[in-house]
This record gives structure tokens, C-alpha cells and sequence, in this order.
């Protein structure tokens, strides 16, 4: 029986502007995710230019991981950790995007975080881009629907390949880069930038932009992917996509085929251009219908075939339910929700759960694009309570990651090429969808509250030990 390889990569995955925080410090500039206010369940997040005194900010603090980085690495080498997915805030490399010398403090943090990743033999996984664009290239170029910002983000990218080429290995140009599906979040990718809007709400939106936008994202990712090589020919470059798994929510056959359009469109487009180097049918017949005119000459064509990526990485949490008939109860979940599913129990956020779901995923994508995979993130957001005794009793979260790895090593079994699992925010962080700290991930607690108080003093969950045992047996230990 086949079980994970022997050189599988183990870790945890966060993102700079949901830990960092040391938001103005050395030199680093702002950047889009630095204006968006606290949201809640209920309450959406705000973007605000002007920074209001009487909104907080979360990445501004998040959880100071920018003076922490030695004491986190450490924990995470203690859970055995084997790679650690993590980005770069492009802010604090180019603090306007289209600085003429990149930052030198910017570029020193990142090359002591690798040095103690060293330390510990953990592989960092770094994202180019995590949702984290400078402010100034969104007010000043409009963002990624302005051609111009390809250039800005290919000088940063191998800006970061010829640093750092001795201390990456893999590389994930984009991440979640097929969110620019949905207009909302089309605003946290900086591909514009609405002082009135409001984070992951319907905001006026102009598709013909949007996938333009995300047309010039994927021409960039093909060009930093080969400068990359050309400095490197060891680098990897992985796709991440937001994968939603979708289920027919009926076996009405008008469900059937609807599941399947909306797969072929949302998960698959951004992938097939980033492995197979050019559009799917489905997606250009629908872009057309749907008014948009892809700016695409002959010269961007072959760079999409040329600098396609070598592995697959894609973010799991939930499956949803879709129908063309009414339903009335609906759930939430990554970037979109479907309508509840009567097999599935949900979390606190109303994300409902699906191991098995991970599993069909595995082997569908697996099928598709023949090439390794990677699980960038996969976790269960939860309140956890702090006891006076200082633990933290997460068994509703092992239970949840132990489901999802027992159905990724029956993918495994099944002949799926695995190399990695990321936990998602195995540092207690800021929630992307509410900008929410009591939203939490991690194996490690961090003391800090959603206006920003706290010691920021990190305490490890009973998830932490139960990691470090699944990491020591390779997996065969759940
Ligand atoms: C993904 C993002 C992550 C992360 C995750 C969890 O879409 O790539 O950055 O935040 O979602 O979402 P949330 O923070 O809203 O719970």
C-alpha cells in the first residue's frame, strides 16, 4: 500500500500581511491590505484610505510575527516542520511598487527569516504575491488592469530570485490568483481600488477589467517564471488556486451540468493557462459571451506556453452545494458559499466540512494536469478559549485535520503524486474574509484581541503535539 513519500513536505502556511505587521517599519510602504478596516461576521470590512483613528487595522499589528520570526520558526521546527509556506509583502520590497532601488532593510528581513528557517533544514514555499499589492501601484497605475504593472511586478519578482536564489527553492508567483473570478475580491488583488467600496462585498465592477487584470497577472507569472529559471534551473514555480469543490445539490440534470460549467470556468481556467500555457475552450467562449475582450497579442500568447509552472498547489476548506432550483438555506465559505448540504456539518463560520471532498479533489486534478501537488492551505477557523491554566483545548481541530489527511493518504493510495500539506495559518493570524484575530487557525495561540491589545505571547494548542506526532510518523500516525 502506498503511503506519502519519504521526502514529503510537511509544514504550515501564512501570509506577510496577515502576521507580520510592522506595517511602516524599515522602510516598508503601504500596501493594500494595510486599508482595510475589522470586519465581523456580519459587519463587512471597510476599505478607508484615509485611515481613520476610529477603525482598526488589523495587519498594521497582526501578530507581530516581523519581531517574532525566531521564536515562531523555533515552534514550528519543534512540531518537526519540514517546509514552511510564506510571503513577501512586496511593500516592504518596493514600498511603491516603482521605487528605483528596492528596500535594503525589506530584503535583509526576508534573508534572516530563510537563515533560520535553515537553521531547522525547513524548505520555505514563498508566495510572490499573497493579496498584498503596494497601495501606490493601485492609486497611481490603477493596478493590474494597467499593463505597466506587469513590468513592476516582474522587476520585484527577480528582484527576489537574485536575493534569495540561494535560499528558495519553490516559488508560487500568485496566490488564490483564480479569486479574481469574483469582483470582491478583485479589490484585495489591488486590480482596483474603491475608497467606498467594502472588502468581499458586490461592489460596481467591470468584468471586461477584471479578467483583463487577470489576464496581465498570468502574463506576469509566465515572465517571472522564465527570468526565474534563467537564474535558476533548480527553482520550482507552483499555481495556487482556490480550489471550490462543487456538488450537484440535486441529480436534476440541469444541476449536473451547471456543477460542471462553473468547474470548468472557475476552477479550471487559471490552471490550465498556468500548466498547458493557454486558455481553455469553455473559458473563452464564456469570456466572450460575457462581454469580455482579452487583451492578448501573439507575443503574450507564447510567453503563457513558455513560462508555465511545474506544480500544482491549490487552498481547500469546504465543498458547496449548487442547484438551478430555489434553496433556501445557504452556507458561507472561502470566497464563496453554495447552498447547505444535508451530508455536511459546518464550522462556527458556517464553512461546511468535507474531507472526502478533499480526496475527489485529489484525484480530479490530479487527473487533469499529470504533474505533483501540493496542498497550500487546509484548516478549520475557530474561537478557541484561552484556559487559566494556559492551554488551549483544539480537539474540534484535530478532528477536523485528522479527517482531511486520513482522505488525502487514501489519495495517496490511489496514485495521486502528493509532495506537500500545508496547514493554513498554523500561527494564529488575521482572518482574510472578516480581518477577524478571534477567527483562528494555528497549532500556536497568539494573546492578542481584535482591537489590537494583547501580549502577543504565543501558547501552544493540544493541535501542536498532536501535529508533531503526525509529522514524526510520516503521516501513518493520525
Ligand atoms: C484563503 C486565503 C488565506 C486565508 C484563508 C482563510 O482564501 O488565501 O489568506 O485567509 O482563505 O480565510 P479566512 O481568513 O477568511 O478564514
Amino acid at each position: 500500500m502506498k503511503n506519502f513519500r519519504s521526502d514529503f513536505l510537511w509544514g504550515g502556511a501564512t501570509a506577510a500581511n496577515q502576521v507580520e505587521g510592522a506595517y511602516l517599519e524599515d522602510g516598508k510602504g503601504l500596501s493594500v491590505a494595510d486599508i482595510v478596516t475589522v470586519g465581523s461576521h456580519t459587519a463587512p470590512r471597510r476599505i478607508s484610505l484615509e485611515m481613520k483613528e476610529e477603525y482598526t487595522y488589523p495587519s498594521h499589528t497582526a501578530v507581530d510575527f516581523y519581531h517574532h520570526y525566531k521564536e515562531d520558526i523555533a515552534l514550528f521546527a519543534e512540531m518537526g516542520f519540514k517546509a514552511y509556506r510564506m510571503s513577501i509583502s512586496w511593500a516592504r520590497i518596493f514600498p511603491h511598487g516603482d521605487d528605483a532601488m528596492p528596500n535594503p532593510k525589506g530584503i535583509q528581513f526576508y534573508h534572516d527569516v530563510f537563515a533560520e528557517l535553515k537553521k531547522y533544514a525547513i524548505e520555505p514555499i514563498v508566495t510572490i504575491s499573497h493579496s498584498d499589492i503596494p497601495l501606490a501601484v493601485g492609486t497611481r497605475y490603477h493596478g493590474w488592469v494597467n499593463k505597466q504593472v506587469i513590468d513592476l511586478y516582474v522587476r520585484y519578482a527577480v528582484t527576489l530570485f537574485e536575493h534569495y536564489k540561494e535560499e528558495v527553492r519553490y516559488w508560487i508567483p500568485f496566490n488564490e490568483i483564480n479569486d479574481m473570478f469574483l469582483p470582491m475580491s478583485a479589490l484585495g488583488q489591488g486590480a482596483l481600488i474603491d475608497p467606498e467600496a467594502q472588502f468581499f462585498t458586490q461592489q460596481k465592477d467591470d468584468p471586461n477589467e477584471r479578467f483583463n487584470a487577470l489576464n496581465n497577472m498570468m502574463i506576469a507569472s509566465a515572465k517571472a517564471v522564465i527570468r526565474g529559471r534563467q537564474i535558476n534551473s533548480n527553482f520550482h514555480f507552483g499555481t495556487m488556486i482556490c480550489h471550490i469543490t462543487r456538488y450537484p445539490r440535486t441529480c436534476h440534470p440541469d444541476d449536473v451540468l451547471l456543477v460542471l460549467k462553473n468547474d470548468l470556468f472557475y476552477n479550471n481556467t487559471c490552471a490550465d493557462v498556468m500548466l498547458k500555457g493557454e486558455y481553455p475552450f469553455y473559458a473563452l467562449n464564456e469570456l466572450e459571451k460575457r462581454g469580455v475582450a482579452l487583451q492578448l497579442n501573439d507575443t503574450e500568447k507564447a510567453l503563457l506556453k513558455e513560462g508555465v509552472c511545474d506544480y500544482y498547489t491549490f487552498s481547500y476548506y469546504q465543498s458547496i452545494s449548487e442547484s438551478t432550483q430555489p434553496f433556501s438555506e445557504e452556507t458561507s465559505g472561502n470566497i464563496m458559499g453554495g447552498i447547505k448540504n444535508p451530508y455536511l456539518t459546518e464550522t462556527e463560520w458556517n464553512w461546511p466540512i468535507d474531507p472526502v471532498g478533499l480526496r475527489t479533489t485529489l484525484l480530479k486534478v490530479y487527473d487533469r494536469y499529470r504533474v505533483p501537488i501540493m496542498i497550500t492551505e487546509n484548516g478549520i477557523g475557530c474561537v478557541d478559549q484561552l484556559e487559566a491554566d494556559g492551554t488551549v483545548h483544539d480537539d474540534y481541530r484535530i478532528a477536523y485535520l485528522r479527517d482531511h489527511l486520513n482522505e488525502m493518504r487514501k489519495a495517496v493510495e490511489d496514485g495521486v503524486d502528493l509532495i506537500g500539506y500545508m496547514a493554513w495559518g498554523c500561527l494564529d493570524l488575521i482572518s482574510v474574509s472578516t480581518g477577524e484575530m478571534k477567527k483562528r487557525y494555528g497549532f500556536i495561540y497568539v494573546d492578542r484581541d481584535d482591537e489590537g491589545n494583547g501580549s502577543y505571547r504565543r501558547i501552544k494548542k493540544d493541535s501542536f503535539a498532536w501535529y508533531r506526532k503526525v509529522i514524526a510518523s510520516n503521516g501513518t500516525d493520525l
